[in-house]
């Protein structure tokens, strides 16, 4: 059976959100944030010590967009990716590296110079440029969003999931208040889904 090593809230949810959408049978390990740190074991697994991990057979996998397409390719009746020939296929994958370079990258950064480093070490200054270069990274999904109910392919895909985690962890930030209506109403619509919520809830 395959394994996915998890913690809570962090950007493993993507890829226990697709397990769940997908219903297949995994075992789930949730570890203490950050593993690197209360569980230096978890380096034998993972040298990056990060999360999310999965482990699928011979796959070994550290990226929690990359797993949520692997498992909806390899899965499945694939209408959770968008393939080659589709004509949303460009803009599913723009969207798949979007979700952790563009729209999760800035926040790591207001996370931990918020709440992650030690008091003496916290930088008020980088938190705020990041949060708000993080605001401005949202323009193409609330451009996007004027006129689709999902961001590619007319159906929800592992996209919505993929950049959806980003709006989670902005809601967890409080980067979330000035979100425009269309975009506030995709985060309510993907994450009313049974799936999600089971997601969220394994922890
Ligand atoms: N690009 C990777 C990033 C993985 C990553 O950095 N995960 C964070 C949690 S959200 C982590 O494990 N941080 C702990 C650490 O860096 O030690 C992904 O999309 O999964």
């Amino acid at each position: 059976m395959m394994k996915l090593y998890h913690c809570t809230g962090a950007r493993s949810l993507r890829a226990v959100w697709m397990l769940e959408e997908l219903g297949l049978d995994y075992e789930l390990a949730v570890l203490p944030f950050p593993p690197r740190v209360f569980m230096k074991e978890y380096l034998g697994v993972n040298p990056l010590g990060t999360i999310p991990f999965l482990v699928d057979g011979d796959a070994r996998m550290t990226e929690s967009s990359a797993i949520c397409h692997y498992l909806g390719a390899t899965y499945g009746d694939g209408s959770l990716i968008v393939k080659p020939g589709e004509p949303d296929y460009a803009s599913y994958l723009n969207w798949m590296f979007y979700s952790d370079a563009t729209a999760t990258f800035p926040q790591t950064i207001v996370l931990r110079y918020t709440e992650l480093e030690p008091p003496e070490r916290r930088l008020p200054q980088a938190a705020e440029d990041y949060g708000k270069w993080f605001k401005g990274r949202l323009r193409l999904i609330d451009a996007q969003l004027e006129s689709s109910d999902y961001l590619c392919g007319n159906r929800f895909t592992a996209a919505d999931i993929a950049v959806g985690y980003a709006l989670y962890l902005a809601a967890r930030l409080k980067l979330d208040g000035a979100l425009k209506p269309q975009t506030r109403a995709w985060y309510e619509r993907i994450t009313a889904r049974d799936a999600f919520k089971r997601a969220d809830a394994r922890r």
